[in-house]
């Protein structure tokens, strides 16, 4: 078999996302996910101009070999735009290896090591009220553990928190990437921050009960001490995971962070490569690994990467925000079904315009996720819908402290 045309779409249905499709000589087609956040359209001409000819004429069997190729053969390794191209090629051959075996892509990584996925979902509010109300309308849709993020006092807004929508009861797709030529500005204050998270998470258990898995998100905002204080301060609210507590370049200050908290931490959504958690799985820094397989050079690393940090006791916890296509969201569910080391997976449900888009065969029920059993990743891309939704520029919000200083968003 071989390769015969690499096309890259383009399409924003209610968000922006880059495809890769694969068509081989047997007419059998495979799709992988390029999708970077605000930066579609670098991974989009990375794709078409310097990995789409090198891969005409390859035979899509080779998956290792392609990925080598790609990585080593550039030169100039790494970094989230060349990394979300590889894993396009990689997911692609993925899906054209399981179609042209008649089975999904997790069979052919060693068959299922569970029945499903436990998925958490995105519960946020302005005030207590609307924070609960957001946590019942998820629990009704049958999640079983659930991220809480809230409004501060004296912060206008707050990156993860959705302001009215979630409370509706109706599908959502919370979109924090602004449409518009440049990115919205919010602001932060780490103090008023610190305050109020250990008050949230008071409030949720008395509500909700000891029982509930409940993850919060950092968002790489604090320094060393800071996440260890709101590590300690979180200790009587039992967290499954306290996230990107960090800025997540710096692997040594979770040295500090460890030494001084036992709230379990999860880091890595912006990782690109085994290098990027070589201390922090070697060192026992974190307990979960949130690479997505589109930021980190697709399936195949993704893998070797769980393997790794499986001799640590080290679980998954992968990046599943609306913003992984559906592409990208099945190579990991067919990774973490595989994997002994499976924490818990990400889950945001995509806005039914994507649904239509990307038909996919994924299932979600009673709190879990399953990719489905079609062979491939199972997504198949309407192209035609894709391409009455041309690309919209959008960006995600920057932050700035009161005085004005750029803060980490
Ligand atoms: O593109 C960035 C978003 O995907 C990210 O901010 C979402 O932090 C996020 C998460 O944990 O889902
Ligand atoms: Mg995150």
């Amino acid at each position: 078999m071989k390769v015969i045309g690499a096309d890259v779409v383009v399409t924003s249905p209610t968000r922006n996302f880059v495809t890769l499709k694969l068509t081989t000589d047997e007419g059998l087609t495979g799709l992988g996910d390029a999708t970077l956040n605000g930066r579609e359209l670098a991974a989009a001409a990375y794709l078409r101009e310097h990995v789409a000819p090198l891969l005409v004429g390859r035979d899509p069997g080779r998956i290792e070999d392609t990925w080598q190729y790609l990585y080593r053969g550039a030169y100039w390794r790494r970094g989230p735009v060349t990394m979300a191209a590889i894993a396009a090629v990689d997911m692609a051959l993925w899906d054209i290896k399981g179609k042209a075996a008649g089975m999904p892509v997790y069979q052919l990584l060693g068959g299922a090591s569970r029945d499903g996925l436990l998925a958490y979902g995105h519960a946020s509010g302005m005030s207590f009220e609307s924070l609960d109300e957001s946590i019942h309308m998820h629990l009704e849709r049958g999640y079983r553990a659930i991220r809480v993020q809230s409004a501060i006092p004296g912060v206008r807004a707050v990156y993860g928190v959705a302001a009215q929508a979630q409370a509706t009861g109706e599908r959502y797709d919370y979109e924090p990437a602004g449409r518009g030529a440049a990115p919205v500005e919010e602001d932060w204050d780490t103090a008023a921050y610190l305050r109020h998270i250990p008050k949230v998470f008071e409030h949720v258990r008395q509500q909700f009960g000891a029982e509930l898995p409940l993850l919060h998100d950092g968002h790489h905002r604090l320094r060393p001490i800071e996440a260890a204080k709101l590590g300690r301060s979180l200790e009587p609210y039992d967290l499954f995971w306290l996230e990107d507590c960090t800025p997540a370049e710096s692997q040594q200050a979770l040295r500090l962070v460890r030494r001084h908290t036992v709230t379990p931490l999860a880091i890595g959504e912006v990782f690109n490569a085994v290098w990027d958690f070589q201390q922090l799985i070697s060192e026992q820094l974190i307990d979960y690994v949130r690479a997505a397989a589109t930021h980190f050079g697709g399936i195949t690393p993704l893998r070797k990467l769980m393997d790794y940090a499986a001799q640590y006791q080290i679980r998954s916890g992968f990046h599943g925000p609306t913003d992984v296509s559906p592409v990208g969201l099945a190579a990991q569910l067919h990774v973490g079904l595989a994997i002994h080391n499976f924490g818990i997976q990400e889950y945001m449900p995509h806005s039914d315009l994507t649904d239509e888009v990307f038909r996919q065969s994924m299932r979600f029920a009673g709190g879990y996720l399953h990719p489905g059993e079609t062979p491939g990743l199972g997504v198949e891309l309407d192209e035609q819908l894709a391409a009455r939704l041309p690309y919209k520029p959008a960006y995600l919000p920057v932050s700035r402290l009161h005085d004005g200083t750029m803060h980490d968003w």
